[in-house]
């Protein structure tokens, strides 16, 4: 079993919700269990600003699944959300699921580059990761609860409990 970390996002069509709907769906994914998730939190857009905020989490999961495998799920999980892919870098968006790590793999893949490349400079991934998984180091060597100190929060806020 692998031990993977997936970011979700959603600002659009109820992001609460959305996540909620998400998390249950990453419960259901096959030969996976879902076996951790952060609070629910609330974080200002980073990108463009003419979009609304975000609510934003992150869920641990233990996979039997190959990397891309379970990519695979992600975006089905996606596509049942009702998001259409855009040409809009950092734009809106009803629900994202990034893979940001799995086990200590390093992958550059057409499809895939693990760890995610945005996860140590994102407010809204360090500190929900830090969470649930303060101990965790990256395969660079890096500390998650160093990490999560050092970055600017940016109104990053914890809106809720998800389970
Ligand atoms: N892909 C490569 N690596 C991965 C990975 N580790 N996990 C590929 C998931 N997918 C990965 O994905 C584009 C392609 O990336 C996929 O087909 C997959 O093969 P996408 O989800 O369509 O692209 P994206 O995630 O929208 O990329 P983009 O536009 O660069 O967005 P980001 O970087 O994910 O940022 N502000 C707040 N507060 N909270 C947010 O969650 N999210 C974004 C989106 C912008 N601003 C935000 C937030
Ligand atoms: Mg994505």
């Amino acid at each position: 079993m692998a031990k993977v970390y997936v970011g979700l996002g959603s600002n659009l069509s109820d992001p609460k919700k959305q996540i909620h709907l998400a998390v249950d769906a990453l419960a259901n994914i096959e030969h996976s269990q879902l076996t951790n998730i952060s609070s629910l939190y609330f974080s200002r857009p980073m990108g463009p600003q003419d979009q609304p905020d975000y609510m934003n989490a992150v869920a641990e999961i233990s996979t039997q699944l190959s990397p891309l495998n379970l990519l695979d799920e992600l975006q089905a999980i996606e596509r049942l959300a009702g998001r259409v892919r855009k040409d809009n870098r950092w734009g809106a968006r009803i629900l994202d699921l990034d893979i940001l790590l799995f086990d200590n793999e390093i992958i550059h893949h057409e499809r895939l580059t693990v760890p995610h490349y945005g996860l140590e400079l994102r407010e809204f991934v360090l500190l929900p990761l830090a969470e649930i998984s303060p101990e965790l180091i990256l395969p660079n060597g890096n500390n998650i609860l160093a990490l999560s100190q050092n970055i600017e929060t940016n109104g990053l806020k914890i809106h809720s409990k998800l389970r």
